[in-house]
């Protein structure tokens, strides 16, 4: 039996966060032996809302240069710009024939995201998970890999690949979705009971992965907690207990043994540990990505390499999706 595979995507509509690492990237890294991966910058994703050409530009390849960084390696895994295998967009148009209206009005993100917008949002915004959809499908994909946010895209994707199953035979896989136990959704500093987030405007919300050790320490001093004192994990101390799971997270330590080292300890203690636990987890990332950066010509030949290896499965893939339907 070979292995199974993996398809997972990240925008890339700014720098980095904690949240996009423990939650997602950390566990490609740490899935990608056992399984056959491929992970995907979606910068036609990227711009369902509106990108500075020169800033997106940028943003793509930070995001593909921390993959690396990271530790996604080559010889388990594809990584490659959504852009650079038009195989995406064809299937996306393809999909968006077979897809309801209705299902995609149930879509929680494009609620969120578009009231933030109002009459000013794009089509593009609206059919996002279809475009979603596509990536995962091209690949025979078995599992998708991703934080809570994103349970509901792949659960439609499974709807769409169902659907087309039905009506022109038995071409996709159905893909199941894997949410991380711990971290499928690290909140905001300021405000912990909304996710962390690369949009928000507030930029104290968010420890970036390429912030210095004095952001760091002063975004973790600032961050929200409660009048209270005991120091222990509880849902409904949502400050807290978001900086007790990040700090679980990166110490792999148990609630149990993180709630017995911080007995009679303040939250300033905390703090403190925390911000020192997040730097020395950052650091070597950090520095692999300096490396990664400096050396001229190395993420695009990284890149152009990917974008071969993803676009031979993804063609041969569509080209069978179109004999199926009969425009072959
Ligand atoms: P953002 O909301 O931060 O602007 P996003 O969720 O729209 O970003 P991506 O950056 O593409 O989009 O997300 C990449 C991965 O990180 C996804 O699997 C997503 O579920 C995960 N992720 C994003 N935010 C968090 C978070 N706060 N906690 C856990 N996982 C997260
Ligand atoms: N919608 C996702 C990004 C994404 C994705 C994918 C994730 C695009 N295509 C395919 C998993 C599989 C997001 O906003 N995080």
């Amino acid at each position: 039996m070979g292995k199974q595979r993996i398809f997972s995507g990240i925008q890339a509509t700014g720098s980095l966060h904690l949240g996009n690492y423990l939650g997602a990237i950390r566990n490609w890294v740490k899935m990608q032996v056992e399984y056959d991966n491929y992970f995907c910058v979606v910068d036609l994703h990227t711009i369902t809302v509106p990108q500075d050409p020169q800033i997106l530009r940028a943003n793509i390849r930070e995001v593909a240069g921390f993959l690396f960084a990271a530790g996604i390696a080559e010889e388990n895994s594809v990584v490659f710009i959504q852009s650079h295998v038009k195989a995406h967009s064809e299937l996306a148009w393809l999909l968006n024939c077979i897809t309801p209206m209705g299902w995609l009005q149930r879509m929680i993100q494009f609620k969120e995201k578009s009231e933030k917008q109002k009459e000013d949002v794009s089509v593009g915004l609206y059919n996002y998970p279809v475009l979603q959809a596509a990536d995962i499908l091209l690949y025979d994909t078995n599992l998708v890999p991703v934080g809570e946010d994103q349970k509901q895209h792949v659960e439609l994707c499974r709807d769409i690949a169902q659907r087309f199953n039905y009506r022109y035979g038995e071409i996709f896989v159905l893909p199941d979705v894997y949410i991380p136990p711990i971290g499928g959704r690290v909140m905001g500093l300021s405000n912990p009971d909304k996710k962390m987030s690369k949009s928000e405007e507030k930029k104290d919300e968010a420890i970036f992965l390429l912030d210095s050790p004095e952001e760091i320490r002063l975004k973790i001093q600032r961050a929200t907690t409660d009048s209270l004192r005991e120091i222990c994990f509880d849902d409904k101390r949502s400050g807290i207990n978001n900086l007790l799971t990040i700090y679980q997270l990166l110490t792999e330590k148990t609630r149990e043994q993180i709630e017995e080292h911080f007995v009679g300890k303040s939250y300033k203690d905390l703090k403190e540990e925390l911000a020192e636990v997040i730097i020395g987890s950052l650091h070597p990332i950090q520095e692999r990505y300096r490396e990664i950066t400096e050396e001229k010509g190395y993420l695009d030949k990284m890149l152009n390499r990917g974008a071969e290896r993803a676009g031979d499965y993804a063609e041969r893939k569509l080209q069978m999706i179109l004999k199926h339907i009969g425009l072959r």
